[in-house]
């Protein structure tokens, strides 16, 4: 498992900083975007720090897929019946703001769409 002190995704791994939290084992930890573009806005990262999907490699893939496949699961257990969007931005020109892989899971009501 790596550790990036300076990564605030990892202090929210941690336990250093709070997050509203929607699902946590081993490798995985969901929790509610502190600025949701939508009525239902989680991210689902990897507990190890991977910085983006650039470092990302073909041994990542079964994490990527557990990633994937909870974002469904997620949003029925959050009341999301009417579709979802997953989001990964990646670098400067991707948008990316926090380096610490991580997947948005987006869904309710909308108008939402962002970009
Ligand atoms: P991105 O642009 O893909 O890197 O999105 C980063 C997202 O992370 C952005 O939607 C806001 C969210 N975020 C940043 N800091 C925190 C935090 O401390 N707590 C929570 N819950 N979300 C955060």
């Amino acid at each position: 498992m790596s550790h990036d002190p300076n990564c605030i995704f990892c202090k929210i791994v941690a336990g250093q900083i709070p997050s509203r939290k929607a699902y946590e084992d081993e490798e995985l930890l969901a929790f509610h975007d502190i600025h949701p573009w939508a009525p239902v806005h989680v991210l689902i990262i990897p507990k190890t720090h991977i910085a983006s999907m650039a470092d990302v490699t073909g041994d990542h893939a079964p994490l990527l897929g557990r990633m994937a496949a909870l974002g469904p699961r997620l949003m029925k257990e959050l009341g999301v019946t009417n579709g979802f969007r997953h989001v990964i931005n990646t670098g400067a020109d991707g948008g990316q703001e926090v380096y610490h892989l991580h997947l948005h899971v987006m869904g309710g009501p909308r108008p939402w769409l962002k970009g």
